[in-house]
């Protein structure tokens, strides 16, 4: 009886959530300030003092920053000669600092800049049922990614943002299904070709094609695809509008949560029709429970496509359907445990 009350003797849950983005803004500041990276370089701990002058913020602010960061358990403090100093946790070793291979720092840039200014509108978007590129930037396009490219700096913020979260989730989406039997492979709205580069690695006779419009294809190219890949290739494209070659599997990563039912079986649809016989189509998604109770992570992206794009995240089933609406047959669902799932359809 006391402890069913105590919750609502006390909210802690509820003043927990109110700090949320307080946590997050924190941790995105000590990120874009580089607080992680300069504590790495000098391989000593630092006074807060030190690390403000290192990065030329107040003194005041930055103890306070450290402070919290400890708090947060992102930094580890300890007395030397009667002073604070600093040390990263292996935590933000490995995912906070800027040169981390593992580095979650481009995630972190967008969320700092992009998505939280955009939830700024989400009880617009909740109320008009409609992303909030207007209002959120001042781009009135009724085009998604004429938004979210609005320019060449968010192209490739959006781009790395993209790129970033391959590092942790890439190799389970890609090993969640034996791929070996498909050789030539085409990646629909392949963006940067983190994707591309986990299906070459973990299958050796593959060759993958990234197919995404020309402009992305021009970034990818200049930074994140090495010139002498000669397992990726480019292909130039709307997948709307322009023809898809024949392949013998299509991968659509993060495609299909962008947009709307009918699109989405359009789409597929001309996916099918493309396809190779005994070839198939993987989907990469974030899926919801088929009881919509979690997880919180996809309930949590699919208020962000509400606001970012035409789309929302889907239950297997609801993906399942789309695939056999447009052709496909032997639906088959593997969870990876990570952010993001794997769908195979087959022709
Ligand atoms: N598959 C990548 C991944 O998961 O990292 C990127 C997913 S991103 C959300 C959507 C991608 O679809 C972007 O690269 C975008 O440029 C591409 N895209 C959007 N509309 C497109 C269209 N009409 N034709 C081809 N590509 C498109
Ligand atoms: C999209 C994926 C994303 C379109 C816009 C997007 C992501 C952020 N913005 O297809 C990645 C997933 N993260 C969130 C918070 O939804």
């Amino acid at each position: 009886m006391e402890c069913a009350n105590q919750e609502l003797e006390y909210p802690q849950k509820l003043l927990n959530y109110m700090n949320g983005f307080l946590i997050s803004k924190t941790m995105f500041a000590a990120c874009e300030l580089g607080v992680f990276d300069v504590l790495q370089e000098g391989a000593v701990p630092l006074s807060s003092s030190a690390v403000a002058e290192r990065l030329g913020t107040s003194a005041d602010g930055m103890e306070r920053l450290l402070s919290a960061c400890v708090g947060l358990q992102l930094l580890e403090v300890r007395e030397h000669h009667g002073e604070a100093v600093y040390n990263n946790t292996d935590l933000s070793r490995l995912y906070l600092t800027k040169t981390s291979p593992k580095t979650l720092h481009h995630s972190i840039t967008y969320y700092s800049q992009t998505i939280y200014h955009c939830f700024s509108y989400v009880t617009d978007a909740i109320r008009e049922g409609k992303s909030q590129h207007l209002r959120a930037f001042g781009v009135s396009s009724d085009e998604i990614f004429e938004a979210i490219y609005r320019s060449e700096e968010e192209m490739l913020r959006f781009m790395q943002l993209m790129n970033s979260t391959w590092n942790i989730c890439g190799k389970d989406v890609v090993t969640a299904f034996d791929l070996s039997t498909f050789t030539n492979i085409f990646d629909l709205g392949g963006c940067s070709g983190a994707v591309a580069k986990e299906c070459i690695s973990a299958y050796p006779h593959s060759r993958v094609t990234i197919y995404d419009l020309p402009k992305v294809l021009e970034m990818a190219r200049k930074h994140f695809v090495p010139q002498d890949e000669k397992r990726i290739l480019f292909h130039e494209g709307d997948f709307f509008k322009d023809p898809i070659p024949e392949a013998d599997l299509y991968i659509l990563a993060r495609i299909v949560h962008d947009w709307s039912q009918d699109k989405c079986v359009e789409l597929l649809t001309k996916v099918h029709k493309a396809c190779k016989p005994g070839g198939g189509v993987l989907l990469i998604e974030a899926l919801l429970n088929e009881d919509r109770r979690g997880p919180l992570t996809a309930q949590l992206y699919s208020l962000n496509m509400l606001v970012q794009t035409e789309g929302k995240e889907r239950m297997a089933s609801e993906y399942a359907n789309l695939l056999e609406l447009a052709g496909f047959t032997d639906v088959q669902v593997q969870r990876t445990g990570k952010i993001y799932d794997a769908i195979l359809g087959r022709k």
